[in-house]
């Protein structure tokens, strides 16, 4: 057990008020790709084509055509051992509050409860009409999808690019942050905003990022231990909670 991790375990198994933050790495274990890395989900679209509102003003076929592919990819995945670390050491912990960036529903899939999904969700479909919000989990939708109540056309309930995040989902984040005694920021390459401010709100926690590579927030955690999310964090949680195996 290397010196880092023992000391992240000793951090955790003191602390009475956690938070985290997941981004794209944790689902990475569970075989969907991420967005930045090699096999990236932005190697055909690129991110001003498919995640933002100009985009899907201009050509909602094509930003739907993403948003299909990756609704269709998800189907059948399953929580990894990451996604069940996570939800027991909520289990272990006063107070516990996951800050997620991912859209695909796997945290709450593993059990996990105080889930902020501050970027959305990809299985709930938002009306550009009527602004219903709809839970559409495991449905194959049309190319172009019309809302069932009147008619217009559906989009994602996801964060685009340029979008407001949604208020109380960041004002509940940026409070746990604050009012946390350890911050773990897991499987995020820590470059978009707001979400990759956090760290620096969590100014009394211990701070510790868990990464295959280093981000820009490594130079700014106590502790930054390098490796997979779906190792890594079974293993924090087994050290600081004394689990068996
Ligand atoms: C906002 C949609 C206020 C959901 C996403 C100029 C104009 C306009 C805005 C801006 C601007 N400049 C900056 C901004 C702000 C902008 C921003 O931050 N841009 C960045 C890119 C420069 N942010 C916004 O626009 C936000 N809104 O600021 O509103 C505002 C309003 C108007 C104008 C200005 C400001 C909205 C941000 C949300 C964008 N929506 N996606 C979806 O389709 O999924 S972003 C997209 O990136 C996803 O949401 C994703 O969650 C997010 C972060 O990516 P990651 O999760 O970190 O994934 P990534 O692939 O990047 O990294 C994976 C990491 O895992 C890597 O580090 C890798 O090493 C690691 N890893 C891989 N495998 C493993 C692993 N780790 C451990 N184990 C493994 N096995
Ligand atoms: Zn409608």
């Amino acid at each position: 057990m290397s010196a880092p991790l023992q000391q992240a375990a000793r951090a955790l198994s003191a602390a009475t008020n956690v938070c985290v933050l997941t981004g794209a790495g944790v689902s990475a274990e569970s075989g969907v790709p991420t967005f930045r890395g090699l096999d990236g989900l932005w190697k055909n679209f690129r991110p001003e084509e498919v995640s933002n509102p100009d985009a899907f003003a201009r050509d909602p076929a094509l930003v739907w055509e993403w948003y299909n592919m990756r609704r269709d990819r998800l189907g059948g995945v399953e929580p990894n051992p990451g996604h069940h670390a996570i939800a027991e050491i909520e289990r272990r912990v006063d107070r516990f509050t996951l800050v997620t960036q991912n859209v695909d529903g796997l945290h709450a899939a593993a059990g996990s409860r105080n889930v902020l999904e501050v970027h959305g969700n990809i299985w709930r479909t938002l009306c550009t009409g009527c602004g219903r919000r709809q839970d559409r989990t495991g449905e194959r939708l049309d190319a172009l999808p019309a809302c069932p109540a009147c008619g217009a056309l559906l989009r994602p309930d996801v964060v685009w690019f340029g979008e407001m995040l949604d208020p109380d989902l960041w004002d509940a984040a940026v409070e746990a942050v604050r009012s946390c005694d350890l911050f773990l920021s897991v499987g995020t390459s820590a470059v978009v905003y707001p979400a990759a401010g956090l760290l620096d709100a969590a100014a009394g926690a211990v701070k510790i990022e868990v990464n295959v590579e280093p981000t820009p927030a490594s130079a700014r955690v106590d502790i930054a231990l390098a490796g997979r999310s779906g190792q890594l964090l079974p293993l924090l949680a087994r050290q600081a909670f004394g689990l068996g195996d």
